[in-house]
Order: C-alpha cells, then structure tokens, then sequence
C-alpha cells in the first residue's frame, strides 16, 4: 500500500502570499505570522513574495493569476472576513471560500485558505496571535504540507 504524506521540511520554490486590506489590523498580523512560520521551517525571506488587494472578496483572482504563472509552488491567501449586520459577511465569505478553492483546481497549485471567518473583531485578533494562535502560520505550514505532499504523489 502506496501511503503519501508531505512534511514540513522547506520545499525548493517560491512562496506567495496574497493578503486583504480589509481588517487590516487583523491581516498584518496573519501576514507576519505566515511570514515567521515560512522563514521558521527554511524558507527564505526573499523566495516569498505578498500580494496586497482591497478586500478578501478579490483574493481569489489575484491568488489565481499567481498560481498560474508557474513561479509559486504554493499561494497563500490570508483575510478577515467579520460578521456584520448585513447578509454582505456569507457573500464575501463564500465566494472568497469557493474562490480560493477553484484557484487551486484549476491551477494544481496549493492554493491555502487563511481567510477568518469570525462573529467579532475580537474572535478574529484571538485568531490572528492572541489566545488562538495565528491562522496565517497555520496556512504557512498547511501551503508547505502540501507542497511536499504533491511532490511525493508525483515522483
Ligand atoms: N472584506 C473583507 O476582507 N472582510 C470583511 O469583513 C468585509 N466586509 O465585511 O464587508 C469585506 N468587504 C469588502 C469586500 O471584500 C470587497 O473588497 C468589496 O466588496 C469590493 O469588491
């Protein structure tokens, strides 16, 4: 029985991270914290490149075009999506949700969803390197799992 798991060892390659704006008291926080985790298991600083874009809703076609421009082995996409008032929190969460996943299929890149999806601005900073840990380390170590995962399936 064939049985594939990737590690955590630093993949050869380039790493992107696309980040919203939107919160962005929040998602500077998760793009230190993506940053940390990549340089913490031996990526190098200058192989990651970020990507800013206004809102999480346009986090999907900007993580596309950099999946598919062959550089990335793996994109890393990190947002806070809080819910408000409005029904506007289950539209921008579902399309950047099913967004970030058709990036990844149809690419065959390791497209992360490290976008929060939280009830309030304190769920999110308690999320974001407060009381429950960091989701952009979380998708750091989630984007170089899989990259090594699929090199494994491959060779
Ligand atoms: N974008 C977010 O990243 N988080 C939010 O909580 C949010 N809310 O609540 O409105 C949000 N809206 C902006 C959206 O992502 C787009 O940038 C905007 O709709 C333009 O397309």
């Amino acid at each position: 029985m064939a049985q594939y798991i990737g590690d955590y060892s630093a993949p050869a390659g380039r790493f992107a991270i696309v980040a919203a704006r939107f919160n962005s008291l929040v998602t500077e926080s998760l793009v230190a914290g993506c940053r940390d985790s990549l340089s913490r298991h031996g990526v190098a600083e200058d192989a990651i490149d970020l990507a800013w874009v206004p809102g999480s809703f346009e986090i999907p076609l900007a993580a596309r075009k950099l999946a598919a421009t062959g550089r990335y082995v793996a994109v890393v996409c990190l947002g806070c999506v809080i819910r408000g008032e409005t029904s506007h929190y289950d539209h921008v969460a579902g399309q950047a949700a099913a967004g970030v996943m058709q990036a990844a299929m149809s690419t065959g890149v390791p497209v992360i969803f490290g976008i929060l999806t939280t009830e309030s601005v304190e769920q999110a900073l308690n999320r974001a390197g407060l009381k429950s840990g960091n989701k952009g380390a979380e998708a750091a170590m989630t984007a170089i799992e899989m990259v090594n995962l699929l090199a494994r399936i491959e060779s």
